[in-house]
């Protein structure tokens, strides 16, 4: 499916040749220094959100729209073919835009850059946004490696994708600084799913594990989410916006065009 990161289907894959001392991710990793200082200079709260196809990730943004009505919320919405989350997420009232991937199974940093250009999605103009969520492509494979500049990984892992998944996909789980349980209401008609065998699951592969379970849908169980939200707000205001350094400034200048004010 995924011609950008290699797991593609073979008979399409290109050959190309590369440094091997050069890490495959370099200009990637540019492209997030660049997006990560951005979010400082604004004091923007950035999480990237990651999941299974239909895990609720889409629906987590929603209920937090409501419940933090009052607060600025934008975001961009990972899609191979559709812009139905984006537009979702509109309605419940977060600038939001969509970016449409195609085949590529993840974003990247130079594809959220980009969207942020081509929409005014921080409210630079207007003052800036508090959280900038970016709701990656349904993948529990890639989207674990790419830096986006985010501040905190959010995975979230639906009750009714039984309770093996962090074993079966480790390196998402063990990039992830808070997992969210979802779907909870559901859990009455699953008898074979067992939260305690996920929480021990998720203890082998997480270094420090942190599950949240809520009901996005029934508005249930979003007072531990709006909590941990908040710490990572406090984080980013605690220290302060950042000013741009040569040191990015010459990297950047590398990879992503930096857009912030000030460095553009
Ligand atoms: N019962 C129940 N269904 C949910 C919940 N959260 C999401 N869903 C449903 O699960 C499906 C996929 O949700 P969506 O947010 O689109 O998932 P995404 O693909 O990860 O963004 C939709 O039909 C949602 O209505 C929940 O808390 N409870
Ligand atoms: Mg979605």
């Amino acid at each position: 499916m995924c011609d950008v990161c290699g797991c593609g289907d073979p008979a399409r894959t290109k050959l190309v040749q590369v440094d091997v001392g050069a890490s495959l991710l370099s200009k990637n990793d540019r492209d997030a220094l660049v997006l990560r200082q951005r979010f400082r200079e604004l004091g923007i709260t950035a999480l990237n959100l990651m999941g299974s196809p239909g895990s609720g990730k889409t629906a987590l943004l929603e209920a937090t729209a409501r419940a933090l009505g009052g607060q600025r919320l934008s975001a961009v919405s990972g899609d191979l073919a559709t812009t139905h989350d984006a537009d979702r997420l509109t309605r419940a009232g977060l600038t939001s835009a969509p970016i449409t991937t195609g085949t590529a199974c993840h974003l990247d940093a130079a594809m959220v850059g980009r969207a942020l250009q081509d929409h005014p999605l921080l409210g630079e103009s207007m003052g800036h946004s508090d959280y900038f969520f970016i709701e990656n492509v349904g993948n529990l494979v890639c989207p674990a490696i790419y830096d986006l500049g985010q501040q905190a990984n959010v995975v979230a892992l639906a009750v009714t994708e039984g309770v093996d998944k962090p074993l079966k996909y480790p390196v998402m789980f063990k990039n992830a600084d808070l997992v969210v349980l979802t779907k909870t209401d559901l859990l009455p008609y699953l008898p074979d799913i067992s939260v305690a065998a996920i929480l021990d699951n998720l203890a082998r592969v997480m270094p420090k594990p942190r599950m949240i379970q809520l009901a996005a849908t029934r508005d249930q169980g979003l007072q531990e989410w709006l909590a941990w939200l908040q710490e990572q707000r406090d984080q980013v205001l605690a220290v302060g916006p950042a000013k741009p350094t040569a040191e990015l400034l010459r990297r950047a200048s590398r990879g992503l065009r930096p857009v912030a004010k000030g460095i553009g």
